[in-house]
This record gives structure tokens, C-alpha cells and sequence, in this order.
């Protein structure tokens, strides 16, 4: 982003001389591989945007193996026992979050999502609730539990196993007697959905049992029949997980149907908790290409990680052994899943040994999808340095407003991108965020603190907070991240400007990274804990010539990997803006070139095409489109999608008065 008053910027071809010069960041590596199958499970079922989950026990944390084996393979956890209603709530109006938090902490920390299980259950349920037989007892009881333990998960479970084998094993089709049953009646599921949709509707709301792999079997028939008429009843339901506990012979010759078949009724369709007897090669790669024959089938968890965490360990049923080693399953599951087995044999059992990022891009671009909407009192030029999440079925899209007369936000939402052009805009200098000069938006959500935080520029690197980001009223008073510009800022700058603060935390720390337009990247460090206060350490991140290393950095986490993208904006030879990229494994570096030079670019016009007609010659400050949107800034490792500002080639004169629009960037050479 640029900030005010940046008039007659140079656009000689002197640039030419300047972009092309190294990273000077010492102890970079080669790029990352060109090859595009990876050699973990997780990252090989990123690269067809779906996930590769355990069961995970917090009892086991401290075995090093065993978090080793979880934090390389996988990127989706499940609770095997933390979130069940014994653990959670013994007693009555009493919870107990802590086992379930150590997992769910974990898991963000490392980048993984989290499935919820399970909210309510006949099984694990203490006898309090068993014992009760008065309906609105029980009702107010099951409604309880499923608001609190939902809201002390919010923004941290993705999808929540709402209620679980509820039906009855055998040829009857109908539900099990329990509890529920016997004193709610059937409707009790219902109920249980309708609660959870209050509770967190940004979290998909799964019905899971087992059993209901077989297309013919009544209780398969049982359960679609409940969906189906959810479905059409408009009762709320997202998801199915077949949980997919199987014998020797693996999953039965209907399974994908099964799976296509719920698909149908418009529901997505997860295996939750796999796991097969003697665990043949076969028989795990059947599970894994019956789910990637089906668009909705959206993931795979395995019930554990070594034979010996397994709750049917002398089935020995998992893909790695008692002592970590991987079984001849986890090869035919990897290649299953599209992976590398050679890649995996020559690999040492290493963290970084993959990613599932090219080393070349390719986009097609979108038109102009966002333009101005000046008001009377918004006289506005250009729409530009868009910041994007998606969350609860909606893009919320914050971004500057530039004209002569300065800078400040805007926000707006829709729920598809061929929405983006009708949204309304507003404006944030009506909210406290207030007028002046607030530009270059970042938005994420704190899962620690629960709270949405938008940081921006206003000359300080500064910020506001919302406990609800689709009420633009909800923003805080700006607050400064620094008390002044650091030194090492003031020392480097020279004729630029401080611009383009981008937050980005891992388990331990928060970085907050910043741009000088004189060829310094800044990074500034505190702890979890302590963000949104502590910066401090702050050094030079990466440095270039000034055009090659100029501004709008972004950083994020990759999806399924040890890898973090980092992306700046730079000025080519033609004066355009363009992209150039770094991986590195940790968020202080060092940063290896990726897609980093003007001939090899991350994303510039020369490998962007426009089948909507070529608007823009500049693809300049923007953002990626995440997989989540919490402070990880988690981005998929496939089919990337950029939202960047653009205008049209033949505009000139001032800068602040450009007429910038929003594009949006989708990777063609994606193989996922
Ligand atoms: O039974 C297999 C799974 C079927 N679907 C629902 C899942 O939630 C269920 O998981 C298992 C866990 O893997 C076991 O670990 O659920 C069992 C309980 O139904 C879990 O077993 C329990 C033992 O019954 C307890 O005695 C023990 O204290 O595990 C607990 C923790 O180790």
C-alpha cells in the first residue's frame, strides 16, 4: 500500500537495473522442490484441498514419537476422548475444558484443524444425564451442553460430530434406545442440530456413526432417510461422517456409493475415524480412493497413529507401527492419495521434506470485481490493499479508500465472488476507527483472545478489535503496536515510507512484519500471550534494491506442511507492480527464493491471463485467499487464489487518485 502524498513515482526504466538483485538474508537454500507430490499424508490430501486427520489422546503429548509422527503427517485432528460429554461436563452445570483445550491449543498452534467429538453421545455419558426422565429436564440439560462446549470452542472447531450413533445396529433401520430417545423422542436430533446452528454457525454440523459404510444396509437406509428429510426440511445438517471401523477385508465394494449417495443430498461426506483389522495395503488404499472419487468427500481421519495408541490394538489396525515405523499401508495410503512413495523412501523423516507448492505460477485473473463506490461524502479514486477471509458462509472483505483527499477503510461482505460488485460498501471512518489517515487492512481472528483484529497503517502500525466481524460498527478506537517507529526503521528508511504492517503467529510467537518502500522487509516479535503487546526485536527481515523489495508483504502458514510463503510486492522493469515469493520454514527465516524474480514471478502479468479481457498490467498489493482464518494465516498448498488491486494501464497522474479496482487471481497450474 501506499501512503499519502507519493506523488510522481519514478517509472524508468532504471528499475530494471534495480529488480534484479539477490536477497541479501544469508544461509538460503535451493528453492523448494519442483516436484509436486508430497511425501506426507496430510500435504498429499491438501493438494485436492482436503484434509488428513487423526484421532489424537492428550495423554500421549509428551511421547516425542508419537507428536513427531502427528505434526509431520497430519493436518486435522480429532479428540479421542477430550471433547466427550464425561470429560467435559461429570457433573451437572460444570465444565471441564482442559483436556479438550490442550488438544484444541495444539492444534492451532500447529496449523491443524480440529473435528469436534462428539456433543452428544449415549455412550461416555455420565450417569446424571442417563438417570434423567423428565423431557424438559433433559432438553434444557442437552441444549446446555451443546451451547457451552460449542461456544468454548468457537472459531477453533471446524466441524463438530453433533450427535453419534444415534441408530440402532441390525435390520430395523430405526434409532437406538437411549436416553435421548426413549425420554426426547426421535426428534431429539433435530433438536441437538438446531442448538449447535445457534451456538457456532460458522462450524459444519456433522452427524457421525459406524456401521452405515454398506449402501444396502437398513441402518445406511436409516440415517439417509434422516438426512434426507433434514435436507428438505431445511433443519441444519453439513456434514455425515461414516467412521468407517472396518474388518479385514477393508470397505465394502458399495462404500463410494455410499459416499456419492449422501454426497447427493448435499451434504459433505468425511471418514472419521479409520481404521481396518491387519490393516492390508489394499484395503487402506480402497478407503482413500472410494473418498477421492467423491468432489464432497472432504477428508480422512485415521483412529489413531501407532498400533499401539489404537483402542483395537490387537487388531494391529493403523499405518504405523508400535514403535513409529511406517507399515506397507502408509505407502499404499500415500500413493493412494496421489503421494510419492519413492519421494517417501529416499526421505529422511523430515519435517520440511515436502512442499506442496510449484516453483512456477500460473493465474488467469478475474475482471475488475470491486470498484468505488463514492457516497456524498466519499469522494473515492480507487479501492485497493484488499484484506479477505472467508467465515460463516461469507467473504468479508476490508480494503483502503484512496482519493486526493487521503486514506481510510471500507468494508463489505458476500456470500460468492459474482456478488462482489453489488455488496455495499462501508465505510469504517463512521465507525471508531474514525477518519484520517487508516490504510493497508489485515484482518484475522484471535482464537486465544476470540476476537477479530484488524491491523492497518496510520503512520504507527496500528489496529482494532470486534468480537463480530460482520457488524462494522463493532470496531474499536485504533491503538498503536509501537510507541514510535523502531530505530532500526529510522535508520533504514531513508526517502520511503513506513507501510504495510502484516501479523502473523505460530505456537510460541506473533510477527509483525512491516515495509519501508526503500528495499527493507521489517519483522518484530512477541509472544502469544502477550499480542497484541511486547514488539519488540525488531530487524531487518530481508532486504533488495528498493524497487525489487518494495512494499505489501504478505506471510503465510502452508496448509499441510512446515512451510511459510512469504510474498512481496515489487516494481518491474516496466514499471508494473508485480509479485515475488520465499518459503522458509520458520517465521525468522531465512527466506529461499521460490517464484522470486521478474522472469520467474510469483504473479505479474506475463503469467496472468485475463479470458475477460486484459484490465491491468499491475498485479499489486493484495491477499491470499486463506483456508481458515485465524492468525495463522493458513493458506491452502493447492488451487491458490490472490485477490489483488489493478487499474487500468493508460491511468496516470496522482497516485492517491488512481482508479483501482479488486481482481481475483486462480492458479492454473495447480495439479491438485
Ligand atoms: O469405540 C471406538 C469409537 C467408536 N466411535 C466413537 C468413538 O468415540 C469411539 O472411540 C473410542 C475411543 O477410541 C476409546 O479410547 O471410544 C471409547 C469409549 O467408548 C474409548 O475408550 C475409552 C475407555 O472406554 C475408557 O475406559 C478409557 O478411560 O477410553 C478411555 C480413555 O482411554
Amino acid at each position: 500500500m501506499n501512503p499519502l502524498k507519493r506523488l510522481g513515482r519514478r517509472r524508468a526504466s532504471v528499475l530494471s537495473l534495480l529488480a534484479v538483485a539477490a536477497l541479501v538474508t544469508p544461509g538460503a537454500a535451493t528453492a523448494a522442490p519442483d516436484a509436486v507430490r508430497a511425501s506426507t499424508l496430510g500435504a498429499q490430501a491438501a493438494q485436492s484441498g482436503r484434509y488428513f486427520g487423526t484421532a489424537v489422546a492428550a495423554g500421549r503429548l509428551g511421547d516425542g514419537t508419537y507428536t513427531g509422527i502427528l505434526d509431520r503427517e497430519f493436518n486435522s485432528v480429532t479428540p479421542e476422548n477430550e471433547m466427550k460429554w464425561d470429560t467435559i461436563e461429570r457433573s451437572r452445570g460444570s465444565f471441564n475444558f482442559g483436556p479438550g483445550d490442550q488438544i484444541a491449543n495444539r492444534a492451532a498452534s500447529h496449523g491443524q484443524r480440529l473435528r469436534g467429538h462428539t456433543l452428544v453421545w449415549h455412550s461416555q455419558l455420565p450417569s446424571w444425564v442417563s438417570s434423567i426422565r423428565d423431557a424438559n429436564t433433559l432438553r434444557s440439560v442437552m441444549n446446555n451442553h451443546i451451547t457451552q462446549v460449542m461456544n468454548h470452542y468457537k472459531g477453533k472447531v471446524y466441524a463438530w460430530d453433533v450427535v453419534n450413533e444415534a441408530f440402532a445396529d441390525g435390520g430395523s433401520g430405526q434409532m437406538r434406545s437411549s436416553v435421548f430417545r426413549d425420554v426426547l423422542g426421535t426428534g431429539f436430533i433435530e433438536q441437538a442440530f438446531r442448538t449447535a446452528r445457534s451456538a457456532d454457525p460458522a462450524a459444519k454440523l456433522c452427524y457421525n456413526d459406524y456401521n452405515i459404510e454398506n449402501w444396502s444396509d437398513a441402518k445406511t437406509q436409516g440415517v439417509y432417510r434422516m438426512v434426507r428429510d433434514f435436507k428438505a426440511r431445511g433443519v441444519p445438517i453439513d456434514c455425515v461422517g461414516l467412521q468407517s471401523h472396518f474388518g479385514a477385508g477393508g470397505p465394502p465394494s458399495s462404500f463410494q456409493t455410499t459416499l456419492s449417495n449422501f454426497a447427493a443430498l448435499g451434504v459433505d461426506v468425511q471418514i472419521t475415524e479409520l481404521d481396518i483389522a491387519q490393516a492390508s495395503t489394499a484395503a487402506y488404499a480402497n478407503t482413500v480412493r472410494a473418498c477421492l472419487n467423491v468432489a464432497r468427500c472432504t477428508g480422512i481421519t485415521v483412529w489413531g497413529i501407532r498400533d499401539s495408541d489404537s483402542w483395537r490394538s490387537g487388531e494391529n489396525p493403523l499405518l504405523f507401527d508400535r514403535s513409529g515405523t511406517k507399515k506397507p499401508a502408509y505407502q499404499s495410503t500415500l500413493t493412494a492419495l496421489g503421494g510419492s512413495a519413492a519421494a517417501q523412501r529416499t526421505g529422511a523423516p523430515s519435517p520440511r521434506s515436502a512442499t506442496a507448492l510449484p516453483s512456477s505460477f500460473r493465474w488467469s485473473s478475474s475482471g475488475p470485481l470491486v470498484a468505488p463506490k463514492p457516497d456524498a461524502t466519499h469522494r473515492i479514486a480507487g479501492i485497493k490493499d484488499p484484506s479477505v477471509v472467508y467465515y460463516n458462509g461469507k467473504y468479508h472483505v476490508f480494503a483502503s479508500t484512496a482519493s486526493s483527499s487521503g486514506y481510510n477503510l471500507v468494508y463489505l461482505s458476500f456470500s460468492d465472488w459474482s456478488q462482489a460488485g453489488s455488496a455495499t460498501h462501508h465505510y469504517l471512518d463512521r465507525t471508531a476507527i474514525g477518519a484520517g489517515y487508516r490504510a493497508a487492512p489485515q484482518v484475522f481472528y484471535n482464537t486465544q483472545q476470540r476476537l477479530w483484529y484488524l491491523v492497518y497503517q496510520t503512520g504507527n502500525a496500528s489496529y482494532s478489535t470486534n468480537p463480530d466481524i460482520s457488524n462494522p460498527n463493532g470496531w474499536s478506537a485504533p491503538r498503536n503496536f509501537y510507541s514510535s517507529m523502531p530505530d532500526i526503521i529510522r535508520q533504514n528508511i531513508g526517502n520511503g515510507y513506513w507501510v504495510d504492517m502484516w501479523v502473523i503467529c505460530d505456537s510460541a510467537n506473533c510477527y509483525l512484519f512491516s515495509s519501508d518502500d526503500n528495499g527493507h522487509l521489517y519483522r518484530s516479535q512477541t509472544t502469544v500471550g502477550q499480542f497484541p503487546n511486547g514488539f519488540t526485536n525488531t530487524v531487518i527481515a530481508a532486504q533488495d534494491s528498493k524497487y525489487a523489495l518494495f512494499e505489501a508483504s504478505n506471510v503465510y502458514k502452508v496448509q499441510g506442511s512446515n512451510q511459510y510463503l512469504l510474498l512481496v510486492e515489487a516494481i518491474g522493469s516496466d514499471g508494473r507492480r508485480y509479485f515475488r515469493s520465499w518459503t522458509s520454514s520458520s517465521l525468522a527465516g531465512s527466506w529461499s527464493p521460490l517464484a522470486a524474480s521478474e522472469s520467474n514471478p510469483f504473479a505479474k502479468s506475463s503469467n496472468v491471463t485475463f479470458p475477460a479481457g486484459t484490465w491491468t498490467r499491475d498485479i499489486s498489493h493484495g491477499e491470499m485467499i486463506r483456508a481458515g482464518y485465524d492468525q495463522t494465516l493458513t493458506i491452502p498448498a493447492c488451487k491458490l487464489q490472490y485477490l489483488y488491486q489493478g487499474k487500468d494501464p493508460n491511468a496516470g497522474g496522482d497516485y492517491d487518485n488512481l482508479p483501482w479496482r479488486l481482481g481475483l487471481l486462480t492458479q492454473t497450474n495447480s495439479t491438485c
